[in-house]
């Protein structure tokens, strides 16, 4: 499949030239084209992140075209009308990381510390019988230590998906077989409750645990993360919104329409659907943040080499609700298990993953539900998020699902073959071409300030190019 050139050494033959249509319609939207140094797909967490450091520190003018109505992507605060507070529904903790206190500083934003400290309740949610004992976090701290002596042999994996190009046989294997080998079978129901949405646990190429449960993951877990202080994280999107829209660089409810990377000069093109018509924007280089799906990029001038890799991609379906009228223990997650220790209690996906604690637990109670399989609709979700809490509550309680918020596609990956023949170098390999950069959790790890600090690399990148 990657039969073309590591680096895209035949470059000039993999890349298709694709001209847009010269309609009447183009043509008067050409007028007003919008002209700026960098344009910015996608404005979640590093598109924001980067649209804002280009604008304020690198006097560089740009325009972010995001697809809902507001900035933040998996970040979600749910203002409850009920308790009139804000709870949050996606993101919720930050690492204690340089790009993380800045970036909040910059917006007056006062954190926290966090820390995940509540029991755990193993329960089977087919029948909300007790499985093994009650548990907290902490004791988990110890078994920790040689899991991150693993880490510490791959070190590279914290600049993203960076390992010799002769990949290790225990990147590549599954996890449970690198588990065996190094003796942290222990380990593996907890790394299931605090890394949801990883999928297939078992099954899964080592180098995605590794990546997603990651050396800043256990410091935070023993050291504490950092939340914001009036428990509002979607208030950093929305000032960042602000701030981008007095120069009009952001663009919300809008998606590309069509997309020439490849015109001579200094400016390649794209056409945008926008609630204010379509626009098209002229730009010296494309910052993709958005999940590199063949769904996601349609109508983007992917050539046979980019067509290639993101075809690759495979995803999981992680959703997350809010659910009022649960009655769980305070201070409690109650997690999915089932009573059979040859999968180490793992349940099989679709199912909920856990029913935790608001700060609002009188009103609220979080769920987080996964699928491995992409066919399940918005309203079977629904529908299973519901009966599998109710079945786990004593007394099968009537829930109602006051929020719920889909993030698919969550966690793109290749095959281990697709890893072992060398696609995160060719993936890698992408940086820089076709004026075009990429970012986002596909390209290293999902977790906001990891992605910050690798979006740091990437605008260094970009900064070379402009000499
Ligand atoms: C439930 C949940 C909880 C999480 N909790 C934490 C946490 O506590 N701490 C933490 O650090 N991380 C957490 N994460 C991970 C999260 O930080 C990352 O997933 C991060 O959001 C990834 O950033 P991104 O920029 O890659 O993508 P996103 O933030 O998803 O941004 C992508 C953006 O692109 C937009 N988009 C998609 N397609 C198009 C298109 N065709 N055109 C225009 N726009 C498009 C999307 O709408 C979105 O806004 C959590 C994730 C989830 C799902
Ligand atoms: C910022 O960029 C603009 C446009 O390129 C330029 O006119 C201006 O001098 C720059 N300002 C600084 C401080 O570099
Ligand atoms: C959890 O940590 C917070 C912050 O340090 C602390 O206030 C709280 O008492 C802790 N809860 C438990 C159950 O340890
Ligand atoms: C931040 O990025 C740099 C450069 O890629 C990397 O060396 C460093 O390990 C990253 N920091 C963290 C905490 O991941
Ligand atoms: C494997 O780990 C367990 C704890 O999980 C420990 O009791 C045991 O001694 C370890 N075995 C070896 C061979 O290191
Ligand atoms: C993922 O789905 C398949 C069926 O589509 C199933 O056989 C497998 O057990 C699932 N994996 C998990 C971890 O549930």
């Amino acid at each position: 499949m990657f039969s073309i050139s590591r680096f895209c050494l035949l470059w000039q033959i993999c890349s298709a030239t694709v001209t847009l249509p010269h309609s009447a319609k183009h043509q008067a939207a050409a007028a007003h084209a919008i002209v700026r140094d960098v344009a910015i797909i996608g404005g979640g967490a590093t598109g924001t992140y980067a649209a804002i450091r280009l604008q304020e520190d690198f006097n560089k003018s740009v325009v972010v075209i995001e697809k809902e109505r507001d900035l933040g992507g998996h970040t979600n605060t749910y203002h409850d009308p009920i308790s009139k507070t804000t709870v949050e529904l996606g993101v919720v903790a930050f690492h204690d990381l340089p790009v993380v206190t800045k970036f909040f500083a910059r917006f007056d934003i006062p954190l926290v510390k966090f820390f995940f400290n509540y029991t755990l309740k193993n329960v089977n949610f087919r029948n909300g019988h007790p499985v093994g004992e009650l548990e907290s976090h902490k004791s988990t701290l110890g078994m920790f230590a040689d899991y991150s002596e693993q880490l510490q042999r791959f070190k590279s994996l914290e600049e993203g998906y960076v390992f010799p190009a002769s990949v290790p046989e225990d990147l590549v294997r599954p996890f449970e077989h690198f588990a065996r080998i190094h003796n942290l079978t222990a380990l593996i129901p907890r790394i299931w409750t605090i890394d949801q949405g990883v999928g297939d646990l078992l099954q899964l190429p080592t180098l995605y645990v590794l990546k997603s449960f990651g050396p800043e993951m256990l410091r935070s877990l023993s050291s504490g993360f950092w939340t914001t202080k009036r428990r509002n994280n979607h208030e950093l999107y929305e000032r960042a919104f602000q701030r981008l829209k007095t120069t009009n660089s952001v663009h919300v409810n809008s998606v590309v329409e069509s997309m020439n990377r490849d015109i001579p000069g200094r400016y390649g093109k794209m056409v945008v659907s926008t609630p204010f018509g379509r626009k098209v924007v002229r730009a010296k280089q494309f910052l993709f943040t958005i999940p590199p799906t063949l769904e996601t990029l349609t109508g983007f001038d992917l050539d046979r080499y980019e067509k290639n890799l993101f075809s690759a991609f495979q995803y999981m379906d992680y959703s997350t609700g809010l659910i009022r009228g649960a009655p769980i223990p305070r201070g409690t997650t109650m997690c999915n298990k089932i009573p059979d220790p040859h999968v180490y209690f793992l349940p099989r996906l679709p199912t909920v993953y856990t029913l935790g604690p608001t700060h609002q637990p009188s009103f609220l109670t979080d769920v987080k539900f996964g699928s491995n399989t992409s066919s399940m609709t918005e309203q079977q979700v629904r529908e299973r998020i519901i009966s599998d809490s109710s079945r786990a509550l004593p007394g099968n309680p009537d829930l109602e699902l006051v929020a719920y918020a889909s993030h698919k596609p969550y966690e793109l990956r290749v095959s281990s073959d697709l890893i072992r023949d060398g696609f995160y170098q060719e993936l890698n390999g992408l940086q820089g071409l076709r004026r075009s950069y990429w970012t986002g959790a596909a390209w290293h790890a999902h977790d906001s300030g990891l992605l910050w600090n690798f979006t740091e690399g990437i605008l260094s990148r970009m900064q070379r190019d402009w000499s």
